[in-house]
């Protein structure tokens, strides 16, 4: 009896030793757990939760991809969209009428011509910073690129939850942006140490200006409803 309590012991010591391991080892990946609300507690959807290694993005970073940001129903699609900085984007118009695609932002002016279907070419976006998407034909449609400097990040859910796995166990600078958000995005920072492949729970709470939207012009056919 004793003889196995002992032997239960010892390999309860040993799983708990082994999990430690897991958590340390060296070059293991490291998460980090983000909520953000708004300054009532809600959760708060397309936010972007964005982690930069403190010494700078390492050479193995992933590369950056070919992104879409489609139109449908005279909407972006998604809303918020983040990119690492390099992505190409493509602006598929999923709807039959067509769209004039713009952004004078200045990390990056652009013009698509008016057009259906998808241009033949993407966009490039070699700037880190907010690119405001806009509609010269369709006043309300507006949506954003966030493109990041880091590979690290995040868009949160309607639970207002981000997750940011598979990090290189190093130590970053993790700050959320948000197209409502009020104040700088550089006073969202944090530090969070995940140098031994840890995982971080980061919570923020943010303040946010009261949302302005152009007017959506009448449907055809819906009986004057906006
Ligand atoms: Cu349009």
């Amino acid at each position: 009896m004793r003889a196995s309590l002992s032997a239960t012991r010892t390999s309860a010591a040993a799983l708990f030793s082994l999990s430690l391991l897991a958590l340390t080892r060296p070059g293991a990946a490291a998460q980090i757990a983000a909520i953000v609300t708004d300054q009532e507690g809600r959760p708060l959807a397309d936010a972007v939760v964005v982690a930069v290694p403190a010494q700078g993005v390492p050479p193995s970073a992933p590369p950056a991809a070919r992104e879409i940001v489609d139109q449908i129903g005279q909407e972006f699609v998604p809303y918020v969209k983040p990119i690492l900085v390099g992505a190409s984007v493509f602006f598929p118009n999923k709807d039959n009428i067509r769209h004039q695609v713009y952004s004078f932002s200045p990390a990056k002016q652009f013009e698509l011509p008016l057009y259906a279907g998808t241009p033949a070419r993407p966009v490039v976006f070699d700037r880190p910073g907010i690119v405001v998407l806009g509609c010269n034909i369709h006043d309300w449609m507006i949506g954003y690129i966030y493109v990041s400097e880091s590979p690290y990040f995040a868009k949160t859910g309607a639970d207002g939850k981000a997750h940011l796995i598979d990090l290189p166990a190093l130590s970053y600078r993790v700050r959320v942006w948000h197209p409502r958000l009020q104040g700088p995005e550089s006073a969202t920072q944090r530090p969070a140490d995940l140098g031994d492949g840890s995982r971080a729970e980061l919570s923020w709470k943010l303040v946010l200006k009261t949302e302005v939207r152009v007017r959506r012009a009448p449907v055809s056919g819906s009986r004057g409803h906006y």
